[in-house]
């Protein structure tokens, strides 16, 4: 019997608006780690739009600085499809706290690249229904009712 971690799945990721200019170093490091990117889309969240994302944290303290942060600029999402892939790209990109990141995941993506605990480079789905969720919300399915009402705006 197969150990839960071989399990093929998929989780969203993003690259946050700090370190849209990191790209490529960021898409190396999850090519490295045999990752399938499945679906790729850049685009900038309107207020709404990152509050819908986030709606878990609405009432967080950091809601409003988190809101504001990621609707300051462009995003990368995608979708990666691999073995185990919601917890091994939350194990890439390393704890939420960039600084953390730096003395307990050194290699980390939010230890390369991140600022602080707000501005901390990448985002990954939490969970198997998070993924599901979050997939939707940037690449919604045709065909059946969208559950998606997000618009994003290009970012030209
Ligand atoms: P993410 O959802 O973005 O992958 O991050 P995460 O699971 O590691 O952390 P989560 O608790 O879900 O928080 C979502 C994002 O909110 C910002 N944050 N700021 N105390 C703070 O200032 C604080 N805590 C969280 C971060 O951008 C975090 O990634
Ligand atoms: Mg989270």
């Amino acid at each position: 019997r197969k150990a839960l971690s071989s399990k093929k799945e998929r989780t969203l990721g993003i690259i946050k608006p700090d370190v849209c200019d990191k790209f490529s170093q960021i898409l190396e490091a999850i090519y490295d780690r045999g990752f399938k990117v499945t679906k790729m889309k850049m685009c900038q969240l309107s207020r709404s739009e990152a509050g819908q994302f986030y709606q878990e944290h609405q009432a967080k303290s950091f809601y409003n600085g988190l809101i504001q942060f990621m609707s300051s600029g462009p995003v990368i999402a995608f979708e990666l499809i691999g073995e185990g892939a919601i917890l091994n790209w939350r194990a890439l990109i390393g704890p939420t706290d960039s600084a953390t990141a730096r003395s307990e995941a050194p290699a980390s993506l939010r230890a390369r690249f991140g600022t602080d605990n707000t501005r901390n480079a990448c985002h990954g789905s939490d969970s198997e229904q998070s993924a599901t969720r979050e997939i939707e919300f940037f690449f919604p399915s045709k065909g059946v009712k969208r559950r998606s009402t997000a618009t994003f705006t290009d970012c030209t």
